[in-house]
């Protein structure tokens, strides 16, 4: 029995090193030192090269390095095995920081402050509303989502959410469904993205969505934060929102291409902060002790947790 460690962008040995400690029984590989396919029983993957799954006949399940599957199931050959995704305490804690930080950072008008600091400029900007004057919409109220709007609701904000199924969640206002998002987006001030990428979440992130934002709100205009995926967002649309006013700002972590290319204009735009897809990153050590207790709970008979319904995209 044999668990492959497969990642592009990631280095693998880094997820083999910390197994090899974790359980120095077990006999752990890195593609592409394979060895016999008969022998692979587990893989654990980041951007597997597509086909790859297909060619380990005995393998019982494969097991996502992050929270998020689409850089699996974008593999159009997948083995029908289950396919278990990273749900953390520590994943959902840093999510939850990064949040917190750009919410708060619009709120209190951080990106223009620093231009003012660097031109020495001593300058109160107005208005300047406390969180409970801004309302913030949270796109997706799963496990990450459910967290992050929990802490803004804890800091004062006035907190919506958006989901595929309907929800009851104390303090947060629930909507769900197409046929509520226009009246979800009306009444938010900063759009937080905590989607998954899927066939219907894909460029949801549009000038038609961030046409539907609140007009009127206490900010110099609405804000975008995207830390779900980058083809959730149409980056064109967000630098013509920039400059329509449909958007104000935005704290943009998952590009439509990562790394985000260097001609590209966001990188330098007054009132846009970029972070290299690091709002929350797969602690190595939590992985993979995550990884060994879903395959003894699995190998004594136990149900995995945290199965993806692949037909759903996430
Ligand atoms: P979950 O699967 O727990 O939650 C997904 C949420 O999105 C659910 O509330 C779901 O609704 C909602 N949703 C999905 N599709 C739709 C739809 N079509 N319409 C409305 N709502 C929809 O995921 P997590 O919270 O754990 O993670 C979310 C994403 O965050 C990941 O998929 C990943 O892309 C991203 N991520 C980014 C990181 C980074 O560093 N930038 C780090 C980790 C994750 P419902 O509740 O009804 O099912
Ligand atoms: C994830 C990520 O999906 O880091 O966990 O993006």
């Amino acid at each position: 029995m044999a668990l492959l460690v497969i990642s592009d962008g990631m280095d693998p040995e880094r997820f083999a090193g910390e197994l090899r400690k974790l359980a120095p029984d077990m006999d752990i590989r890195v593609w592409p030192d394979t060895g016999d396919p008969q022998d692979i029983r587990y893989t654990l993957v980041w951007r597997q090269p597509p086909g790859i799954l297909k060619t380990f006949p005995n393998m019982e399940a494969i097991f996502s390095i992050g929270a998020g599957v689409d850089h699996v199931l974008s593999d159009p050959d997948l083995p029908d095995v289950p396919l278990v995704r990273f749900v953390d305490p520590n994943l959902t804690m840093r999510m939850s920081e990064y949040v917190c930080l750009h919410v708060l950072m619009h709120q209190r008008r951080m990106p223009e402050y620093a231009e003012l600091q660097r031109a020495r400029k001593w300058k109160e900007l107005w208005p300047q509303p406390g969180a409970n004057e801004v309302r913030v919409g949270m796109l997706g109220l799963g496990v990450l989502g459910q967290d992050a709007a929990y802490h803004l609701a804890w800091l004062g904000f006035d907190v919506a959410g958006w989901s595929r199924s309907q929800k009851s969640l104390e303090a947060i206002q629930c909507y769900h469904g197409a046929g509520e998002l226009d009246a979800f987006l009306a009444r938010t001030d900063i759009l937080v993205c905590l989607l998954p990428l899927t066939a219907d979440t894909q460029g949801m992130l549009n000038a038609k969505t961030f046409a539907g934002l609140a007009k009127e709100g206490p900010l110099p205009g609405p804000v975008l934060i995207n830390a779900g995926r980058g083809l959730l967002q149409v980056e064109a649309d967000i630098l013509a929102a920039l400059d329509s006013g449909d958007l104000w700002a935005a704290s943009l972590d998952v590009f439509e291409q990562e790394p985000l290319p260097e001609m590209s204009p966001l990188w330098s735009h007054p009132r846009v902060i970029v972070t290299p897809h690091n709002a929350s990153i797969s602690d190595d050590r939590a992985v993979c002790a995550y990884v060994l207790e879903q395959i003894k709970a699995h190998e004594s008979g136990r149900r995995l947790e945290n199965v993806v319904d692949v037909r759903r995209g996430y």
